[in-house]
């Protein structure tokens, strides 16, 4: 030790993010190039000229309103009227869902407000029967695709018409027939998955691709990297989307790698494609998932799309995020909302206008409360109407074996003992 005191004690840093309760907020250390100013490669290029992309930002919508540049995917105005509705109604979907949660009608509800475009503009740049293996923030995928929204809220109420038999914490939706795979609480498990089901599919033949969503704070588990080694070894089918809302509950993106480089950049040492996006851009996110997905049908590779965004609201409803970041961050986001840009976009091109876009949001709210009341017709949280309490000991076999027959009944009557008036729970 003693011919080492000249040197430097060592050293480890811990980060911090920039802005803590009550701080001002000011996000000029993030860099926004202007919109149109992005080279769009040809998709079939090798994919280390993809590479200034990671660090760049997609961008199509520029300031003033219009789409511009060499990323514009030329959209009729009715496809992009139709986007804009499917991202209001998740909004108003999130805001209803939000308070039947505040009024105790579901024990639990994750929002993913400030995100639409993510979900919402990806769907509309895949095919229809493409496979989505989603984290817990891609509701907008399956409002996307037309996935009753009684069936959804069944599902958060636990309800008996829930099709999960209230085997899933509320928000972890399933449902094969729209091609969304089974939300699991595991972070990061859908991403190895997502290559495994694109690796299968291309080994029956099949021309459907698989995409995958995982959060920036998720993205340093290792089951990220795995799935990144898989999908480039085997080029598969796949496009792997990091969406980065900046923050993991409550620590920031700077734990997960943000500080040291973009989420983007971890493709090129990979030597995946990789672009990094505006993700409050919804014409933006159309066009990368237009780009990957051309690109991963003709056999060309997979590529990892960073979409830059910024998580509006609190992680979920077990969440107050006053407790540990400024107030005023979701204001001052320099990227704004994805709603409120897409609809001044169609209002600059003269095709909406204010007055439609609030009727559309009165209709949207009248939609989601019909579909609320619908699915309270079935039962909400704690009163009773729910699966009956000795299917959750199905499924698992063919024929129930004797010892879960005795727990399941076992079950029943220790039920009965202490909750005497619940009847409904025998049947
Ligand atoms: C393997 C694992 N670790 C930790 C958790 C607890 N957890 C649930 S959500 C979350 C934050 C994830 O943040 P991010 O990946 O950025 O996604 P976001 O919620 O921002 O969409 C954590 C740590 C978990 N569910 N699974
Ligand atoms: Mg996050």
């Amino acid at each position: 030790m003693a011919g080492k005191r000249n040197l430097p004690p060592l050293e480890f840093y811990v980060p911090e993010p920039k802005f803590r309760p009550g701080d001002p907020v000011d996000f000029v250390h993030v860099n926004i190039p202007p919109a149109g100013a992005q080279p769009r490669p040809d998709e079939g290029c090798p994919a280390i000229e993809t590479s200034p992309l990671c660090y760049d930002l997609v961008r199509v919508l520029g300031e003033d309103h219009q789409a511009v540049g060499p990323w514009n995917p030329r959209l009729d105005a009715d496809t992009l009227r139709e986007m804009l509705r499917v991202m209001a109604r998740t909004r108003a979907f999130d805001d209803r869902m939000y308070r039947g949660q505040r009024q105790g009608k579901t024990s639990f509800y994750m929002k993913c407000t400030g995100e639409e475009a993510t979900s919402v503009a990806s769907a509309f740049a895949l095919a229809a029967d493409d496979m989505v293996f989603p984290s817990y923030r891609q509701q907008g995928i399956l409002l996307a695709r037309g996935y009753p929204m009684v069936e959804m809220i069944n599902q958060i109420y636990s309800n008996r018409a829930d099709r999960l038999k209230g085997r899933q914490l509320p928000i972890m939706y399933s449902a094969r027939d729209y091609g969304f795979f089974t939300i699991s609480g595991n972070l990061a498990t859908q991403f190895p998955q997502a290559v495994g089901w694109a690796l299968a599919s291309a080994s029956k033949g099949d021309s459907r691709i698989a995409t995958s969503f995982i959060g920036d704070g998720s993205s340093a588990e290792g089951d990220f990297h795995a799935a990144m080694t898989f999908a480039t070894v085997y080029n598969a089918p796949v496009i792997l989307n990091i969406v980065n809302n900046q923050w993991a509950i409550s620590s920031f993106s700077g734990f997960a790698g943000a500080e040291r480089t973009t989420f983007a950049a971890r493709a090129i040492g990979y030597g995946m494609a990789g672009l990094r996006v505006d993700g409050n851009d919804a014409l933006a996110v159309y066009a990368a998932t237009q780009w990957a997905a051309n690109r991963a049908r003709s056999n060309q590779g997979p590529t990892l799309i960073e979409h830059f965004t910024y998580r509006a609201e609190g992680h979920s409803t077990s969440d107050d995020p006053g407790q540990y970041r400024s107030a005023r961050e979701a204001e001052a986001w320099p990227l704004g909302d994805p709603i409120n840009r897409l609809k001044n976009h169609l209002c600059a091109i003269g095709e909406w206008t204010d007055e439609q876009h609030e009727a559309m949001d009165r209709e949207l709210a009248e939609e989601v409360k019909a579909a609320t009341k619908e699915a309270e017709k079935n039962g909400i949280l704690g009163h009773g109407l729910h699966h009956p309490f000795h299917t959750m000991f199905e499924d698992v076999y063919e024929e129930l074996p004797w010892n879960l027959k005795e727990q399941s009944e076992q079950a029943i009557r220790e039920r009965r003992i202490k909750w005497p008036s619940w009847k409904e729970y025998e049947k």
